[in-house]
């Protein structure tokens, strides 16, 4: 290290500015390019012990690593990001975390995974929880309802031809008692259990049955979260709603879903019978009850 630093105080005594020697932690703690700027003065923040106070006093940069040694601060800013570090002084725009590192500033963007207090701020990575929000789980409650599922990677959910992240199930039922709707009646669509047909199955129901108060048009008129995608789930969607949200529902209480069988048949479900069957079936007149999803 000794080695590295004798050329720089080469061309430090060249500029005639200091005849001070530099201590080794000047190129320990990253001074280097300062003295191959050859600057030679620069401002600090001072500490006095004689009348405890702080103010500007202008030094030889060689004479740094001793007034650093006893806390105080250079105004320079040595990495040219236009921040200085706090200063008791009141000088310069300060907040400067570190000021050998121009990435570093309360400009910057928090990286989330880097370990580095980035927009010195005090929070590093996922502590800064507005920069870096927790990764979201099942069961949180977000995009106006309780999520239920997560794609990884995204793909799209309700067939607006964007990526969705998951599916919500709404916070409330829409209905304690509604019909499925159009018992008699073959509807051309709506027959796909899958995770991503509920959207689908939804508007095929809208578009061939005409009776109002029905499972699907509740579930498509709900606006909880301000929200107006909401939609019935599919035999699988109301699966995944009743294996992750099973406390929150009555038990053994069925549900309908936007999966028809056949023209008097379609897919229910409940908490209780889920653990043991994939799927129900319920008679399209039949009361039960309503609970919307929609992607996020
Ligand atoms: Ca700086
Ligand atoms: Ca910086
Ligand atoms: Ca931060
Ligand atoms: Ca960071």
């Amino acid at each position: 290290m000794k080695n590295a630093l004798l050329p720089l105080l080469a061309i430090l005594l060249l500029a005639g500015c200091q005849k001070e020697a530099a201590a080794p932690e000047a190129a320990a703690s990253g001074q280097a390019a300062e003295f191959r700027a050859g600057k030679g003065k620069i401002d600090v923040c001072h500490y006095s012990e004689d009348d405890d106070s702080w103010h500007l006093i202008r030094i030889s940069v060689n004479a740094w690593p001793a007034h650093a040694a006893h806390g105080d601060v250079r105004l320079d800013d040595q990495d040219h990001d236009g921040f200085v570090p706090y200063n008791e002084c009141g000088l310069g725009n300060m907040g400067d975390c570190d000021d050998g590192e121009a990435s570093i500033n309360p400009d910057a963007e928090e990286a989330c995974d880097d370990g580095i207090d980035n927009n010195c701020d005090g929070l590093t990575d996922g502590e800064d929880t507005d920069a870096c929000p927790p990764p979201l789980e099942i069961g949180d409650n977000h995009a106006g309802g309780i999520i239920i599922y997560l794609a990884d990677p995204p793909i799209d959910l309700n067939g607006d031809g964007t990526p969705d992240q998951g599916l919500v199930a709404a916070t409330e039922d829409q209905a304690t008692e509604a019909p499925w709707g159009c018992s008699g009646q073959l509807i051309n669509g709506a027959d796909d259990r899958a995770v991503g047909a509920g959207a689908q199955n939804t508007a095929d129901i809208l578009a061939e049955c005409g009776e109002g108060g029905i499972a699907a048009e509740l579930a498509a008129g709900y606006r909880g979260g301000g929200y107006s995608d909401w939609f019935l789930p599919s035999a699988d969607e109301l699966n995944l709603m009743m294996e992750n949200l099973a406390g929150s529902f009555d038990y053994r209480t069925d549900y309908w879903n936007s999966t028809e069988i056949d023209d008097n048949y379609a897919y229910m479900q409940n908490t209780y019978l889920y653990l043991f069957e994939d799927y129900l079936v319920g008679l399209k007149s039949n009361s039960k009850r309503v609970r919307a999803v929609r992607a996020f």
